[in-house]
């Protein structure tokens, strides 16, 4: 189903065309597969990506006809993203540091919170805010040569884009603290075995094993799909209560069409057909 947003989630203004700069952009058959491409620094996150990706995130995407997800990767074979850009944060004030940190967390809020499936396809190394960034994806795909890791306190900082909380979510207290604190960078299986990526697979292969996932749940209601990424969302949020959003998108589902049609084509034995309404 097209989903079309009247606004920019950030600046509340309507939609504005972007001409990126380090973002590469394809889409076939309802995929995208967005490229953050700058890869003689290892793609790593200066602020125009960064307002690239809140642009598209925010706004571009949502007007994508027939869309079923997106695929976010790195440029190259060595790096996803090996973090934010080093050069731009000597200098800052302890209140730059807040806005910054601010600001990139709700870019990546506008990730997790897409109401179409986002992988991260990670090719390399996902480093600091590289890291952050596939933990904002719903799915991480690893090559073998993937590499991850938290090494914010080798620059006497933390990691500042939701990294210390997303972690946690992910992998559990007893590894997030031994990650964050040694700065350690582990291996594609050792992520896979502690629950960080979702699939393991040849390198050269990630973005195929995306596509195949991507696929698979474009068969299933797309409202629904939207829903399951609030509800999921909802359990990490302060102040809301994940059964109650249950509740309330468990009703919202029940009065859709694709509903009924998911109903009827079991009963009739027959594959569904969504509308997305
Ligand atoms: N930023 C800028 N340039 C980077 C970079 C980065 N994060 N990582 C690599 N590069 C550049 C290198 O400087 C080098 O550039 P040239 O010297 O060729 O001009 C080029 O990419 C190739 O890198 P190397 O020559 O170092 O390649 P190697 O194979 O030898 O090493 C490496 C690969 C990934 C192990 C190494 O590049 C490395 O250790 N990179 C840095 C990893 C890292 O510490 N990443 C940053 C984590 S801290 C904030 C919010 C969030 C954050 C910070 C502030 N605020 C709100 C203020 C988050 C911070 C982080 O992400």
């Amino acid at each position: 189903m097209a989903y079309v947003k009247p606004y920019c989630e950030l600046c509340g203004k309507k939609h504005h065309p972007m001409q990126y700069e380090n973002l590469q952009i394809s889409l076939e058959d309802g995929i995208a597969v967005v490229t953050i491409s700058r890869e003689k620094a290892l793609n790593a996150l200066n602020s125009r990506t960064m307002e690239e990706l809140q642009h598209f995130f925010g706004d571009a995407a949502h007007e994508i006809e027939g869309l079923k997800g997106i695929i976010l990767t790195g440029a190259g074979e060595k790096a996803f993203v090996a973090g934010a850009d080093i050069t731009e944060f000597s200098g800052l004030s302890a209140t730059d540091g807040m806005k910054l940190a601010k600001r990139g967390q709700d870019v990546f809020f506008l990730i997790e919170h897409f109401p179409k499936p986002v992988v991260a396809s990670v090719n390399g190394f996902a480093l600091g805010g590289g890291c952050e960034l596939a933990m904002a994806c719903h799915l991480r795909i690893a090559g073998e040569k993937a590499k991850f890791g938290q090494p914010e306190v080798n620059l006497g900082l933390i990691p500042g884009y939701g990294g210390t909380q997303r972690l946690i979510q992910y992998i559990g207290k007893t590894k997030a603290m031994e990650l964050l604190m040694t700065a350690d960078i582990i291996g594609a299986a050792d992520a896979h075995q502690l629950g960080l990526v979702n699939y393991l697979v040849p390198s050269g292969a990630e973005i195929e094993k995306a596509k195949e996932l991507i696929e698979k749940i474009a068969t299933k209601a797309p409202f629904a799909i939207a829903k399951v990424i609030e509800c999921v969302n909802a359990y990490y949020e302060e102040g809301v209560d994940g059964f109650w959003k249950e509740v309330d998108a468990f009703g919202e589902c029940s009065g859709t069409e694709d509903f009924k049609e998911g109903a009827a084509a079991f009963v009739e034995k027959r594959k569904a057909t969504f509308s997305g309404r």
